[in-house]
């Protein structure tokens, strides 16, 4: 059978909920889990499956979350355990399933572990901070991170972090060097010791036997680095690269890690896997993941050269490109893969690959007929249902994403740049706080989402973009979002059908079927504001046509007149139409 052995997971739509920024219910101007739970009703309306929240857990927010103090206990600003039990049991009400963030690269510098680690160093005498009270005095945390004698002018290794500079810091009271892949308060567990991995599965099984679904793991491709740390070439973005992603131990790792919790409970998972190639995500899929998320199409706009410092003019072709290689390469090869188009770390989708402007609901849709209909577990960032666009910000003092603020600081250091309107365009294309910035729900004061200040500037087109305008507009695109949420339930064939590209080379329309059994879908998208004809290529045969959903409704352009761009009621027509900015049709063939 086509797309392989039937999976809960490969049926679901899957909405990523990041808490800071989805629905504030005390006034704080911070989203929090009694939030998430306010609006339960808004996620089964729009029909999704799986929530993925991304980080609740406590943490100094250093990065967003993503630098956890306590795996077992909620952010206060987020609300309690009790908060989160419910916020479950809502969920599990109507049926949608939910799953967490899983940080286990590294901790925070104020994790429990670290600070035992830095004391247990001390204690050995290797430094001069004092040891503090312990529960255990002969347990030894030393080993627990990626320490390093040295020099105090000269790091280990030339590797950077993820966010700007050495990705090693120097510990004057314990007089070595930690290694850190992001931020200096984000320290990297050590992998190759079983504690540390013994207590990683701990807490998995704890959430587990909390009642989650399954989880979306952080970074998890960069567990394993290399022994003797070697140096990586000066002259890549992210100096260490080639040695610490896809590591020595990495499918030792996923396979153990997997076998030892997921495994027992009906869960689904998703590695995020930066750097991945399809080869990866076979090798790590054969080691007990679901799928991942690569980088490649989030890539296409970095420069080959200057990388993030320089916008990237890409074609469809290369789009088309990389999904295409991806769906041979792992769904044709009994593996499965997450389609996603934008997410916490990533510009708005709209903004990126769509039009913001003159086309911004054509082209939402357009996205949105696409990440549905592709094969693939399709991802919803929050926001995008309803078409959320970029923010344009104005001031450095608007960059709060530490990723973008550190590469603007390194810019100035290095001379690169000398204020923010040299980088304007950059941080209005890139900045992760483009999709950090809260759900427009109304067009009322801060968009619905607080009644006190907001942590992120809200967008001023929430006036026009909001939830309440498009939930009462027949043709909006969440109505489109939902429609097409709908219509997965309806039709195996978009879960489980053969994908096949059409037209590899037309630069304007990306266009494939999907065949299951004697059913074949076609979907074809104008991912342009020119009015370019579709022709169906020989060898898509069918008796039947029926076109199951399109960006501009029912109505379809008058068949292959050029000059006759005015909608008629005619019968949709397959084999040759002419499309509009951004127009999608899916049809149904049998
Ligand atoms: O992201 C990994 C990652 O590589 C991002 O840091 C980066 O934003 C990406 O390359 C896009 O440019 C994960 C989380 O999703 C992110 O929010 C965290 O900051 C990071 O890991 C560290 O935990």
């Amino acid at each position: 059978m086509s797309g392989g052995e039937r999976a809960w997971w490969k049926e679901a739509v899957v909405y990523q909920i990041y808490p800071q920024s989805f629905n504030d219910s005390d006034g704080d101007g911070i989203g929090d889990i009694p939030g998430i739970v306010e609006k339960a009703d808004y996620l089964d309306d729009l029909g999704v499956d799986v929530v993925w929240l991304n980080p609740v857990y406590d943490s100094p927010h250093a990065d967003n979350g993503y630098d956890i103090r306590d795996y077992r206990a909620i952010l206060d600003e987020f609300g309690t355990m009790a908060d989160w039990e419910r916020l479950i049991e809502e969920l599990h009400d109507r049926d949608i399933r939910l799953i967490m963030d899983l940080v286990v690269n590294h901790t925070s510098d104020e994790h429990d572990w670290f600070l035992r680690s830095r004391e247990d160093h001390a204690r050995a005498g290797d430094g001069d901070l004092e040891s503090g009270d312990r529960d255990d005095p002969d347990a030894d945390y030393r080993d627990w991170y990626v320490w390093r004698d040295g020099d105090p002018d000269d790091p280990p290794n030339n590797w950077t972090g993820a966010f700007g500079g050495s990705a090693w810091t120097y510990d004057e009271d314990v007089g070595k060097w930690y290694l850190h892949l992001f931020l200096e308060k984000q320290p990297d567990l050590n992998w190759k010791n079983p504690e540390v991995r013994e207590a990683v599965y701990d807490m998995m099984e704890w959430w587990l036997e909390e009642g989650i679904d399954g989880f979306r793991m952080d970074v998890i491709n960069l567990l394993s680095k290399p022994q003797s740390l070697p140096d990586g070439d000066p002259d890549d973005e992210w100096v260490g690269h080639e040695h610490f992603i896809d590591g020595p131990r990495i499918d030792e790792y996923l396979t153990e890690l997997t076998e030892r919790t997921l495994d027992n409970y009906d869960t689904m998972n998703v590695g995020e896997c930066v750097g991945a190639t399809p080869e990866h995500a076979r090798r790590y899929i054969d080691g007990g993941l679901d799928m991942i998320f690569h980088f490649e199409h989030v890539r296409l706009d970095w420069d080959e050269e200057d990388g993030w410092w320089r916008l990237r003019d890409w074609d469809l072709t290369e789009f088309k490109e990389v999904f295409t290689r991806w769906d041979r390469e792992v769904a044709d090869e009994g593996g499965w893969n997450a389609t996603y188009l934008g997410n916490h770390d990533q510009p708005r989708i709209v903004s990126r690959f769509g039009d913001d402007d003159q086309h911004r609901v054509a082209s939402a849709k357009t996205l949105a007929t696409f990440l549905l209909t592709m094969r693939g577990t399709p991802y919803i960032m929050q926001g995008d249902e309803i078409g959320m666009t970029n923010y344009p910000f104005e001031s450095m003092s608007e960059v709060i994403d530490p990723q973008t603020a550190g590469r603007v600081r390194e810019g100035m250091a290095a001379g690169r740049i000398d204020s923010f309107d040299d980088v304007r365009h950059l941080v209005r294309a890139r900045s992760r706080d483009n999709a950090r910035t809260p759900v427009q729900w109304t067009d009322g004061e801060h968009a619905g989402f607080t009644e006190g200040d907001p942590w992120l500037p809200v967008n001023p087109d929430h006036a026009s973009v909001n939830v309440a305008d498009a939930r009462a507009d027949e043709d909006s695109v969440w109505h489109y979002y939902r429609d097409l949420i709908a219509l997965r339930d309806d039709h195996a064939v978009i879960v489980y059908g053969d994908y096949d590209l059409l037209l590899p080379d037309h630069r304007e329309i990306y266009a494939y079927t999907r065949t299951l059994d004697d059913e074949t879908l076609l979907v074809v998208c104008n991912f342009d504001d020119g009015t370019p004809t579709f022709e169906l290529p020989d060898g898509v045969a069918f008796e039947e046509s029926e076109l199951l959903i399109g960006t501009h409704g029912g109505e379809v352009a008058a068949a292959a007149t050029a000059t006759d761009r005015e909608p008629t009621d005619a019968p949709a027509a397959p084999e040759r139409f002419d499309l509009r900015p951004w127009e999608s049709r899916v049809y149904l063939l049998s």
